[in-house]
């Protein structure tokens, strides 16, 4: 009985291939164009009191506007430096901040201030670090501008395609801060970058 079973099993699937073998099917295909396309960021960067929006052409010169509004701080003062940042890219980003080559210097060491003048003001000076837009913000990092040298402050929410954001720093001398800091420098870089914010 079985063995019937098997043999009559082989004569159907050669049916069927004959009958698939003499018939050809209607075929038809459509092409749809599909690119693979890499998004990007762009980074612009807006100092304080410009119109102009900065790419990386021209990054070397926010250097010295930076240095140049800085310069003749004394106890007491507080200078507060917006600078707008705009997402100029095709996927959203998450923007950071980064006070990079912190060079400390003595300068001078005029008669009221104490010896050894090591360059005592990059401990002295305070920074906070803010981000937001629209008068929005919110604290990022603060401390001594020494403290924040070389560290990545990451932005608290994403800069979208087309948006702009606000990084604000505010510098502050405390009035306690005496003459040990006369004629004291501190120059450093400020790094603005964009990340991707999907990851
Ligand atoms: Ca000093
Ligand atoms: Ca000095």
């Amino acid at each position: 009985m079985r063995p019937s079973l098997v043999l009559a099993a082989v004569a159907t699937v050669v049916a069927f291939a004959t009958v698939a073998a003499t018939h050809a099917y209607y075929a038809d295909g459509e092409l749809a164009a599909w690119p693979f396309l890499a998004g990007s960021l762009d980074l612009r960067v807006r100092m304080p009191g410009s119109a102009t929006w900065t790419d990386d052409a021209t990054t070397p010169a926010l250097g010295s506007l930076w240095d140049s509004s800085t310069v003749a701080f004394k106890p007491g003062e507080i200078r507060t430096f917006d600078i707008d940042v705009r997402n100029d890219g095709s996927v959203d980003g998450v923007a950071d901040l980064a006070l990079t080559a912190m060079v400390e210097s003595p300068g001078t060491t005029p008669e009221p201030e104490s010896l050894p003048d090591d360059g005592e003001l990059g401990a002295i000076m305070q920074a906070a670090v803010l981000y937001g837009s629209g008068g929005d913000y919110q604290f990022v990092a603060g401390g001594s501008v020494r403290s924040l040298a070389e560290a990545r402050m990451l932005a608290p929410v994403p800069l979208a395609v087309g948006a702009e954001a606000t990084w604000r720093i505010v510098l502050s001398l405390p009035p306690g801060a005496g003459d040990q800091i006369m004629d004291d420098s501190v120059n450093c870089d400020i790094e603005f970058g964009l990340q991707q914010a999907d990851r």
